[in-house]
């Protein structure tokens, strides 16, 4: 039975022998997406680590089960963390299953509906802060230097030890590393944790090679593009909207390392991926996530990937149901229709006639 990255990965964690603080989280599926490859002009095979299906709907589970196990084990008696959404959403879940308080700060009208429900739900104290995701970090940095609460945002080395498990996933499910990994970046903790998790798996002689890191940021959000911070980070994406990443030096200490690049990605190139992961793959996934699709694209495009590369793995970091507004937002309305067969076929007559395919699906896979 699975029971969670901490029962399955012990070995490789440096954190606390206790019995874990777990929802079970991780066993995520790497699914191969061939109607989504052919799409963005990639001949090899493409995967998607879909995080989506952890217990709170991203990634950030496998952090927060290691970092909630870790502060129970050292005696916190609350947790507290800044957020763009997600990790307020797990840190509310697994301070709720250690039975401690979490308090969690979010910029105030730039978070996804399900991650503001989620958080209140499992009944964080939930803090709308008037400015943006890095000035809500930095007054939670001075709060845990003078309160005995604990940081679960991804400062907290703990977090990287949990996340860093999606790598090893991913080396056991491929039986192999990838060529490539793309994944979005926010605050950077996610793709330090990933290269942390490649290297422990090369150390242990579980890997030959290493991937190469895509590091994906949103144009309007793109310090570790431009060189620099962001002061009013903007994008649709409202989970990477991020001008300081905390772990920005790493991160780019690490996508170096790899023989890789950071790339930016516009709102309307991650909206397009967004559409595609969801009606050529049946992968319903929250704006970010899709920008590393957006980002591979962009990178297949410009020459950055050589076309002899195999075997690419993309992060799809978070469900697609966390927000539901911006699906509503951008596609297009139900059909009203009366209950009643003659309106019905008026209006189902057409649709039949031109959107059942010619060509039978099978023809469309093969
Ligand atoms: C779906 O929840 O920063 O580069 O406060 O929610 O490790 O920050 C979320 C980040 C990618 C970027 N995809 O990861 C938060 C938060 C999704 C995310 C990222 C986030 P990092």
């Amino acid at each position: 039975m699975w029971r969670g990255i901490i029962h399955a990965y012990r070995p490789f964690l440096r954190i606390a022998s206790i019995d874990p603080i777990t929802l079970h989280e991780g066993n995520t599926p790497l699914l191969q997406a061939p109607r989504l490859a052919r799409a963005i002009g990639f001949s090899g095979s493409l995967y998607l680590k879909y995080e989506g299906l952890n217990p709170t709907g991203s990634f950030k589970d496998r952090g927060m089960t290691t970092a909630l196990t870790q502060a129970i084990a050292e005696g916190a008696r609350a947790v507290i963390c800044a957020s763009t959404g997600n990790t307020a959403a797990s840190a509310a879940a697994y301070a709720a299953r250690a039975a401690i308080p979490a308090i969690v700060l979010v910029p105030a009208g730039k978070i996804a509906l399900g991650k503001l429900a989620a958080a209140l739900a499992y009944g964080a104290k939930v803090l709308a802060v008037e400015g943006n995701f890095d000035e809500a970090l930095a007054l939670v940095r001075r709060a845990v230097e003078i309160y005995p609460i604990a940081l679960v945002n991804s400062l907290n080395p703990y977090r990287l030890e949990g996340q860093q498990t999606a790598a090893f996933e991913i080396c056991d499910q491929l039986g192999r590393a990838p060529d490539w990994l793309c994944i979005p970046v926010g605050n950077a903790g996610n793709i330090t944790a990933y290269w942390k998790g490649f290297r422990a798996y090369k150390q242990a002689g579980r890997i030959p090679s290493l991937p190469r890191l895509l590091g994906v940021q949103a144009e309007g959000a793109a310090p570790l593009v431009l060189g620099h911070p962001v002061d009013r980070p903007e994008t649709v994406a409202t989970a990477i909207r991020i001008g300081r990443p905390a772990r920005g030096a790493e991160a780019l200490q690490a996508v170096q390392e790899s023989g890789g690049r950071f790339i930016a990605v516009s709102d309307e190139e991650i909206m397009e991926a967004w559409r595609m992961l969801a009606a050529l793959e049946g992968l319903f996934v929250e704006p970010a996530s899709a920008a590393s699709i957006a980002g591979l694209r962009r990178a297949l495009a410009q020459g950055v990937l050589s076309p002899q590369v195999e075997v690419i793995v993309a992060v799809l970091t978070g469900h697609g149901l966390k927000d539901p507004e911006i699906a509503l937002r951008t596609l297009s309305s139900p059909i009203p229709v009366q209950a009643q067969w003659d309106a019905f076929r008026r209006v189902l007559e057409p649709i039949i006639e031109k959107s059942v395919p010619i060509t039978s699906p099978q023809e469309v896979r093969g």
